[in-house]
């Protein structure tokens, strides 16, 4: 910076900001700062440090700028965002690549220059009469392998918040950086304003909303727009960063929970699990008995032979449509005490009090969410119903809340992973819990053909079954046939590789009824405990190992004090064989027609599959039961 721009630079932060600033060496953090702050150009800037008074300036400035309003509980704030920002804006995320880069066709992209120039056009002015407010945070434990530092840049005090609540503050992993942080950045404005209730301010161009990412220098733009998804830069735009970075260093970003399951000698194994939205990520990582290490995005590294995965966030932002206290002990308890939780999208009544749907008690009269005044039957411009809260609707706070939580959260070497889970909403083909026969066909018939069933919660017709890879589909930022490879790659060179298994929670009777309860995951998690420890057979079929009754029966007693009937059993492991080859056969034509990368080796073990599957098909019909497949496979 020559010494014009040095003392404009100055003048434009103050001699405190500045001096924040001046404490971390780095020319290319400046650069950034000021190319942004010149251009947005903000009615003042703040600088976070990672200071309880800095960290309480950002809260109150939510307060004061309308982005969050009090609750009746002392801690609890409401955020709206705009009745037409409710969840990721997929259309709109798009990857910058220059020419010769391709991604795919699955993969959204614009040409770079080109879109460079569009979100320049945006962001021009777009802070006037806004505060900016810079912070600093790590992705994963500080001081480790697996950090990543970045800078966020942004005038929402509630996107700040959230982060202060969700990642691990980086103001001195920058400073004791210096000139080698290799960081992510990330510029978000929320652009003009308008009010929506309880004098609330929502982000009102939602016509110029754009996420636009640039894998080259590691930044990512995000305008007009609120909603978490879209802003908060550390959660999903980050994810897209690392998954590129990953992939070049031959580690693994992945859409996973991370959490501890206890053993009878008092031990502790670890899994990690994938599960596309709506399948039972978060219920799985609450398990009241077990631990949760992270909900949502895991970096995986192989260190000394092993695997070991951290969580990159320390917060959680849930979703809280059909909390109740029966169902959802852990994180009941964590709202109904005093803690910083803010909520975003759900329904205010009038004496300051929480509602969603599926809560404990009664639908209020009357109360305020993110369409401003709200009675039941209140109707959109469409004639639909406006639900209370918003199916999306969230709640974010800080895991060290959770009575669950594992004391390696922030080990700076992660967790030893004994198992990947990966979990699909698939109502007539997968048994309830299988082990792959190892690494590659795991990957490959578990992950990469992770399907989900569209639910009637969604618009657009039931039951289609959505090809979402290692439900890491929406934020791939290589080919989806590379990012294959990079995982089968992974499972090399490992001393004692992790099993690999597939949920389902979903398997239903010819009749549509569901054939597991809620709460016989945890038998599942029980059961993949026992097989990482070598502590349980299992019986092979040609789709994978599933459980012997006599195990499960004695979980289901155990661990929740149910007599589990060896009918029941035979239902839901019943191996489905007409459901099964057609799932083959669809996964193949996608990655035959949808993925041009695809790595031969999928072909393969697909094809094996079908053939194991047709041979027995033929001496024992289209349903076979567990007992029949022992020793058949
Ligand atoms: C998801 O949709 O997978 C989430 C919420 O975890 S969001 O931050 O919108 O991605
Ligand atoms: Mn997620």
């Amino acid at each position: 910076m020559d010494q014009v721009t040095m003392n404009a630079f100055t003048d434009r932060l103050g001699t405190d900001n500045y001096q924040k600033l001046a404490r971390i060496n780095n020319p290319k953090l400046n650069q950034f700062i000021w190319k942004y702050v010149d251009l947005c150009n903000p009615a003042s800037v703040f600088v976070c440090t990672d200071s309880p008074r800095d960290i309480q300036y950002i809260r109150d400035a939510a307060i004061g700028n309308k982005e969050e309003a009090e609750l009746a509980k002392e801690g609890h704030t409401i955020h709206f965002d705009g009745i037409n920002d409710q969840a990721r804006d997929k259309k709109t995320t798009k990857f910058l690549l220059p020419s010769g880069v391709d991604l795919g066709s699955e993969i959204n992209s614009i040409d770079r220059e080109g879109g460079l120039k569009e979100i320049n056009g945006i962001l021009k002015d777009i802070m006037v009469g806004h505060e900016l407010y810079i912070s600093f945070y790590c992705l994963g434990p500080e001081n480790s392998e697996f950090t990543i530092p970045c800078v966020q840049l942004t005038d929402s005090s509630y996107v700040a918040h959230s982060e202060n609540l969700l990642y691990r503050q980086g103001y001195k992993e920058f400073v004791r950086l210096g000139e080698n942080a290799r960081f992510f950045k990330f510029l978000h404005s929320q652009g003009e304003l308008t009010e929506v209730g309880l004098g609330l301010l929502v982000s009102k161009n939602i016509d110029k909303r754009r996420v636009y990412m640039d894998l080259e220098d590691e930044i990512i733009y995000s305008t007009n727009t609120q909603y978490g998804g879209n802003t908060i830069g550390l959660k999903k735009l980050a994810m897209r960063l690392a998954i590129n970075r990953a992939s070049k260093e031959g580690w693994l970003t992945e859409h996973m929970l991370v959490m501890g399951v206890r053993g009878s000698k008092d031990n502790i194994s670890y899994f990690t699990g994938a599960f596309p939205s709506m399948c039972g990520k978060t219920s799985t990582a609450m398990i009241e008995g077990e631990t949760i290490v992270g909900d949502d995005i895991a970096y995986l590294r192989k260190v000394e032979g092993d695997i070991r995965a951290v969580n990159v966030e320390k917060g959680l932002f849930g979703i809280i449509d059909g909390i109740n206290s029966k169902d959802d002990t852990l994180q009941w308890k964590a709202i109904q005490g005093k803690n910083e939780i803010i909520f975003s999208n759900i329904l205010i009544t009038e004496d300051k009090k929480e509602y969603w749907n599926g809560k404990d008690g009664d639908i209020p009269a009357k109360g305020v969410n993110f369409s401003g005044d709200w009675h039941p039957g209140k109707k959109d411009k469409d004639g639909k119903d406006i639900p209370a809260s918003h199916k999306n609707a969230r709640f974010t706070f800080d895991l060290s809340i959770l009575e669950n939580i594992d004391q390696n959260l922030n080990n700076p070497n992660g967790v030893l992973v004994s198992g990947l889970i990966y979990g699909g909403r698939d109502s007539d083909t997968s048994v309830p819990v299988e082990e792959a026969f190892d690494w590659t066909h795991g990957i490959i018939t578990k992950g990469a053909c992770l399907e989900s069933e569209t639910t009637a919660a969604t618009l657009g017709k039931e039951g289609v079954r959505v090809f979402n890879p290692m439900s890491n589909l929406d934020f791939l930022s290589i080919p989806i046939g590379k990012y294959i490879d990079d995982n089968l790659k992974f499972g090399s060179g490992i001393k004692n590789p992790p099993k690999i298994f597939s949920v389902n929670y979903f398997i239903r009777d010819k009749n549509g009824k569901f054939l597991n309860h809620k709460n016989d995951k945890h038998i599942w998690l029980k059961w993949m405990e026992l097989r990482v420890n070598n502590e349980a057979d299992a019986i092979k079929t040609p789709t994978g190992m599933i459980p012997e009754y006599k195990d499960l029966k004695e979980l289901f007693k155990k661990v929740l004090n149910k007599n589990y009937t060896e009918e029941e059993y035979i239902k839901q492991f019943t191996l489905r064989i007409p459901e099964n080859i057609a799932k083959i056969d669809r996964l193949t034509e996608i990655f035959k027609t949808r993925v041009t990368d695809t790595p031969k080796i999928v072909f393969k073990v697909l094809d094996e599959q079908k053939e194991r599957l047709e041979k027995i098909r033929k001496s024992h019909g289209d349903y076979v039961l567990p007992e029949d497949l022992k020793n058949k496979a």
